[in-house]
């Protein structure tokens, strides 16, 4: 079964005007990582793993504790994305702009 492997997130543009980001990832709608609180240029290691039969759907999400929160961008991974070569997802909804790296597996 295709694996498809979260190796970590990088935040290169925040979401939030004040204070640090807290971004969270889901996979297929359920959350797997995060929030954790995060500057401009941090990077934080995932390393986590998920099997799928034919795709899986990466969303990232920011967490406000006052209002609604913020949807930065979803991809949906398929076996059609099985390499060698870790790949970039960019995430740049709502004026953020974050990279979730993965590598997906057969
Ligand atoms: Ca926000
Ligand atoms: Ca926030």
């Amino acid at each position: 079964m295709p694996t498809c492997k979260l190796r970590r997130i990088k935040c290169h543009k925040q979401e939030d005007w004040t204070g640090d980001d807290h971004p969270y990832i889901l996979v297929n709608g359920k959350k797997v990582w995060g929030p954790k609180r995060t500057d401009e240029g941090q990077i934080h290691e995932i390393n986590l793993e998920f099997q799928f039969n034919h795709r899986i759907k990466v969303t990232l999400i920011e967490d406000d504790q006052w209002d609604d929160d913020d949807h930065l961008g979803e991809h949906i991974i398929t076996r059609g994305d099985i390499s060698e070569d870790e790949q970039e997802l960019s995430f740049r909804e709502d004026g953020a702009h974050y990279s979730i790296w993965i590598l997906v597996s057969s």
